[in-house]
């Protein structure tokens, strides 16, 4: 799916701003019809932000069930001929959408863009009633899993099995986009390096139908490849095609060079124009390595989310500037969309930065056994029947299916992460990961696919490994158990690596390891929850990586603290961050730096 872009042929304007906001906690809004006229009882509330912390009542923070958002539209003012489309980034976790008196359709994930031809319904009107309907609940049949339960006040209680807090609405942009009738619905791009030279292969899918031509078919689509200076580098005619680049510039950490492609379609009728950005890259597994570009490349970085008060999962452009800014101070090269897939501008500025980007979809929590203290379930059994099963499948194949659908042409993305911390002890989770491992091999057989393990799913235990392509490992030696002494863990944390490395011929990432400290708390000689324990099981591990061969990757869990659900074991959230919620350094943010970058200096 296309990322909005304004061209020459087409508009993309941001629906962002304050838009009327109300609570349904009674669900009356389907039944009395909300969207035929003004919300009752709104309040202004800000798009894109989730609205959980722009409340102060703690039953409003924590609703469970759906909230109404609607704002009034200013139409284009010439639609005749061209399509208009009403394209959302995301609403979480489903929404389904009214324009006037219409229903235009309905999306399931939180996490994903969605958008609707609403062309017959903007002609002629200058000003249009746009209603959405969010519904925040997450079940065994979504992605994420939960729990609904009912309290016999009546009141709803939202359970879940992963740890951040279950922020909802519209976090992300709105947008209402016109383009030709006849336009390019999607480009699909794929690179290869040969010596001295690379190969840009792309694919373009032409759809609708432009006013004026009885033949659909007859139209011309041709590409320009453009340097970043804006010279043509090569050229190439119809929707499937490649171009050579000469001389090209890989992309690269080091390198982030981008192209640019420009598609066109002539229908005869009219033209319709699509720039995309392209970095020439591979990207593959050879035994226990990695290789970028065919050369071994190691990832330094983190698991992140996005967090950040008041906004919750509200995409911010400043907030993703700061966060940038503070990965290259460290000397990050990576990163893990833990667990969700990111606004697209994450991916676009990754692109545009060099950052190596681990692209999750939202299945977390996918295990009912590692979380039984949390929520309580009588079969903690996870894929079966009533709990994870067909129809919860259905779900994450569509969750994949629109993450690469989205992701695909970014560079940045290297690694396809299917789910964090499933229980892959259970047998029957072996037919579910094939289902999951066949989809993505077949939509993208180009990057490599992993899932983050979990620590109980040592490797004589798991069932599913041997699917993929790299193996992804989230421990916390030291933490969750042998607590506090780091003896331990360092033994534990080597026997462990070094049997997987054993058994599998497959390049290993650690995708979370950490230590909770609350910022300003310090203790000589370390202990748990001190910025010096956080320090040190960091170094430890960072010093058991270097000594296992297979391991070509460590992402720290987290990169900043954030919100979680409360718990007896949370300070107001998770407190693994290397940084604090807003963005300061701790302790261990200095000796990542020195790791990661050899610099010592703190500026
Ligand atoms: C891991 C999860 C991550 C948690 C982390 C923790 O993947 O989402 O936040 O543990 O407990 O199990 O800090």
């Amino acid at each position: 799916m296309l990322a909005p872009r304004w061209t020459s042929s087409r508009n993309a304007r941001k629906l962002d701003g304050l838009w009327d906001f109300s609570f349904d906690p009674d669900s009356r809004g389907v039944v009395d019809q909300w969207w035929r006229r003004g919300l009752p009882a709104s309040r202004p509330m800000p798009v894109p932000a989730s609205y959980n912390d722009l409340v102060v009542d703690r039953g409003e923070r924590e609703h469970v069930g759906d909230v109404w958002y609607q704002t009034q539209v200013i139409a284009p003012a010439t639609t005749s001929g061209r399509r208009t489309v009403l394209r959302f980034d995301a609403a979480t976790h489903r929404a389904e959408v009214w324009v006037n008196d219409t229903r235009v359709g309905a999306h399931e994930g939180g996490y994903t863009p969605f958008e609707f031809d609403i062309s017959a319904l903007v002609s002629g009107e200058d000003s249009m009633r746009v209603t959405v309907r969010v519904d925040n609940r997450l079940t065994m049949h979504s992605i994420p899993p939960g729990i609904v339960d009912l309290y016999d006040d009546g009141r709803r209680r939202q359970s879940y099995f992963h740890d951040f807090f279950n922020y909802a609405g519209l976090a992300r942009s709105v947008w209402l986009l016109s383009t030709p009738g006849r336009y390019i619905a999607d480009v699909a791009v794929r690179t290869d390096l040969e010596t001295g030279r690379g190969v840009v292969h792309y694919e373009a899918e032409i759809a609708g139908v432009a006013s004026d031509t009885s033949d659909p078919g007859s139209g011309h689509t041709s590409v320009i490849l453009r340097d970043a200076s804006g010279a043509s580098v090569g050229a190439s005619s119809g929707a499937i095609g490649s171009v050579v680049v000469e001389g090209v510039q890989p992309w690269s950490p080091d390198n982030p060079y981008l192209y640019t492609l420009e598609v066109s379609h002539d229908s005869g009728a009219g033209i319709d124009v699509y720039s995309l950005s392209v970095g020439v890259r591979t990207i593959r597994v050879d035994g226990a390595r990695l290789l970028l570009n065919d050369e071994p490349i190691y990832l330094r970085g983190f698991g992140m989310h996005e967090d950040a008060a008041w906004r919750g999962k509200g995409h911010d452009d400043v907030r993703m500037a700061r966060d940038f800014a503070l990965m290259r101070w460290i000397g990050a090269n990576s990163f893990r969309t833990s667990h969700y897939p990111y606004a697209e501008e994450v991916l676009d500025l990754a692109d545009r930065l060099g950052f190596l980007v681990i692209d999750e979809t939202a299945a977390v929590g996918l295990n009912l056994a590692l979380n039984s203290e949390r929520v309580s379930v009588d079969d903690t059994r996870t894929f079966r029947p009533g709990a994870v099963d067909d129809v919860t499948l259905g779900t994450h194949l569509g969750a994949i299916r629109e993450l690469i659908a989205r992701d695909k042409n970014h560079p940045c993305v290297v690694i396809w992460s299917v789910a964090n911390e499933p229980d892959t002890t259970e047998p029957a989770s072996r037919p579910y990961f094939t289902a999951l491992a066949n989809l993505v091999h077949d939509l993208d057989d180009t990057r490599p696919v992993g899932f983050a393990n979990v620590a109980l799913a040592t490797p004589d235990v798991d069932q599913v490994t041997d699917l993929f392509d790299v193996i992804l490992l989230n421990r916390y030696f030291g933490w969750y158990v042998d607590s506090g002494d780091l003896i331990t863990a360092e033994r534990r944390l080597e026997d462990e690596l070094c049997l997987w490395a054993a058994r599998y011929d497959k390049p290993i990432v650690i995708t979370e390891f950490g230590a909770d400290a609350v910022a300003g708390l310090h203790s000589l000689p370390a202990q748990m929850w001190s910025e010096e324990f956080q320090q040190q099981l960091v170094s430890t591990y960072l010093d058991v990586f270097a000594r296992v061969g297979h391991v070509v990757g460590a992402h720290i869990w987290n990169f900043a603290d954030f919100a979680t659900m409360q718990g007896s074991n949370r300070v107001i959230g998770n407190r693994k961050g290397v940084f604090t919620r807003d963005r300061e350094p701790k302790a261990v943010a200095f000796l990542l730096r020195e790791r990661w970058s050899g610099k010592l200096e703190t500026t």
